[in-house]
């Protein structure tokens, strides 16, 4: 007899192993993690008749629990984890499917490990895997392309309150129109830009409870006139609908242009832009093809990051280590500009070549690649590690270098001394308060600081109490 209740299980996978000398790889802090949309996406496309759970693994290590259906969602890095999961649950007999930007990318590989891979994104095909577990007949690979973000499907945002995720996450649009050589967006997301009507945004903002909310979109403003005019539309319905709320987003330094843009965005309340500066260095910018950080680099960001804290908004810039035209004493350069320079909070990674990316391609051209015994070498592709053989000096150097600034930089005293100038320099504690909270996870000697946590109980307080506008 057919069952008349089904339950699914959700995987957001996180691999937190720690694998080698070099490794400096932090899970994301519980506080700072996102909501998984891809998860809250799935189980909206699941029938009534199913019981939905999800299990992030930003908050919980997975155990073994029943359920009829696995989903697991995975990056390349943690792939290996999603593999071992899979298999604890094909021994058991039950079916499990693999999404995300792994399976995407190597649909052949995954579709080894369980029973159904998905290449692209869930919307077009979830009904049919559905359709196909009752058939007892799942395929292999499912290709999903990419949906249509003009007819979206509202993420079941009850899936989420199993943890309390302190960031909500939004998504206005994806994909990416620029062509950075090592990142992996334009490939696995798309090169043009889709976007939900800003109708639906609105609809989905008035429901959610947290006032931290990330839009997670890969590049918010854009490259053309058209897409900032969509932008600035979003803002606009943000205000006119009275949304009173924190928002964060990643963005790529062409925001910085029009300063009615940044006005717009601050009053809509977007107090923090993530940024890729990638580098200070011209010539490293210039050989990842990031010419839209040319001019501002020649004057090391100033004038970019002055407008913006003019406007009380805040910088997260990511720099990267480890470009061809990098020398160790490059990456002493780099550590010196994030001290001295007025950037809100940062990230400071190993230059990654993630798989299929133009990065990727001409290194294994070059015989460069180092971690190439897939699909374990994938958990070295976590920003932690070189995976390939630097152009300039040595390995062994450059580890070691890299290394000593991830310590110096992220210490509680580089943490109060960069929020005090955030304050300083926007004038505004909504503005450093968003800061702080985007930078939590970064900061692994944040726990040790009684004197942080105090002046956070003491914003949220003031926040709550309406004293903290602007
Ligand atoms: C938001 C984001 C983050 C957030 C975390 C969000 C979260 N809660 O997981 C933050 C900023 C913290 C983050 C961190 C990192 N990230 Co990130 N991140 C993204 C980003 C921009 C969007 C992901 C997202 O939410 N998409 C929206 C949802 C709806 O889409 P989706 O997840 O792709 O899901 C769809 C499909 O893939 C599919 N699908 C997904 N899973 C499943 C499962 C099943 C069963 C099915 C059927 C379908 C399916 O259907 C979904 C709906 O359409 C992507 C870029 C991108 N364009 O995807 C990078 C991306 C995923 N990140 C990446 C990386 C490398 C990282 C970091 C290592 C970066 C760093 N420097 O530290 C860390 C790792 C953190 C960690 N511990 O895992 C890479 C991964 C590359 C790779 N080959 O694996 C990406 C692709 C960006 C890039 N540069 O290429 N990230
Ligand atoms: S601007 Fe950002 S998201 Fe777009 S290709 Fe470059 S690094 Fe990737």
């Amino acid at each position: 007899m057919e069952k008349l209740r089904y339950k699914l299980l959700l995987i957001n996978v996180i691999d937190t192993r720690v694998i080698d000398d070099g490794e400096m790889f932090i899970p994301l802090h519980r506080l700072t993690s996102f909501q998984p949309l891809s998860l809250g996406i799935i189980a909206a496309l699941t029938p009534k008749n199913w019981d939905v759970e999800i299990i992030d693994e930003n908050f919980d290590k997975f155990k073994y629990t029943e359920a009829d259906f696995v989903g697991l969602s995975s990056t390349s890095m943690c792939i290996n984890r999603a593999y071992d999961i899979s298999k604890e649950y094909i021994e058991n007999n039950i079916p499990v499917a693999i999404g995300g930007v792994h399976a995407t990318l190597f649909k052949e590989e995954v579709s080894q490990h369980c029973i159904s891979a998905i290449v692209g994104e869930a919307e077009n095909v979830w009904p049919q895997i559905i359709e196909d577990y009752y058939n007892n007949n799942l395929k292999s690979i499912y290709e999903a392309g990419f949906a249509d973000l003009s007819k979206p499907v509202k993420p079941r945002r009850d899936v989420f309150e199993k943890y309390d995720y302190e960031i909500a996450t939004m998504e206005f649009t994806r994909g990416c129109p620029f062509n950075c050589s090592f990142c992996g967006v334009p490939i696995y997301s798309g090169h043009g830009l889709r976007y939900k009507p800003v109708s639906t945004i609105i609809e989905e903002l008035k429901e959610i409870k947290q006032n931290y909310i990330i839009f997670k979109d890969d590049n918010l403003i854009g490259r053309s006139k058209a897409h900032k005019e969509r932008t600035v539309e979003l803002f606009e319905q943000i205000i006119a609908n009275n949304i009173k709320k924190d928002f964060l987003c990643f963005v790529s330094i062409n925001i910085a242009d029009d300063i009615d843009v940044i006005k717009l965005a601050r009053k809509a309340g977007f107090v923090l832009f993530f940024i890729g500066i990638e580098t200070e260095k011209l010539k490293a910018i210039q050989s990842i093809h990031k010419n839209i950080n040319e001019n501002s680099a020649k004057n090391a960001y100033k004038e970019t990051f002055k407008r913006l804290h003019k406007e009380k908004v805040a910088v997260t810039a990511a720099f990267i280590c480890g470009f061809d035209t990098d020398t160790v004493d490059d990456i002493h350069d780099r550590a010196k500009f994030i001290m001295k320079s007025s950037l809100d909070t940062f990230t400071f990674t190993f230059l990654t070549p993630l798989p299929k990316t133009p990065l990727h391609i001409q290194l294994e051209e070059e015989n460069r690649i180092i971690k190439n015994n897939y699909p374990h070498d994938w958990i070295y592709y976590n920003f932690c590690h070189l995976t390939y053989k630097v152009k300039n000096g040595n390995n062994k150097d450059m580890v070691e270098v890299i290394n000593y600034y991830l310590i110096k930089l992220h210490t509680a005293k580089m943490f109060r001394k960069k929020l005090f100038k955030s304050l300083l320099n926007t004038g505004s504690l909504r503005t450093t308060a968003a800061a702080y909270v985007f930078n939590k996870h970064n900061h692994v000697f944040l726990k040790e600081s009684k004197s942080l946590l105090f002046l956070q109980k003491t914003y949220d307080f003031l926040r709550k109490s309406g004293l903290i506008k602007q």
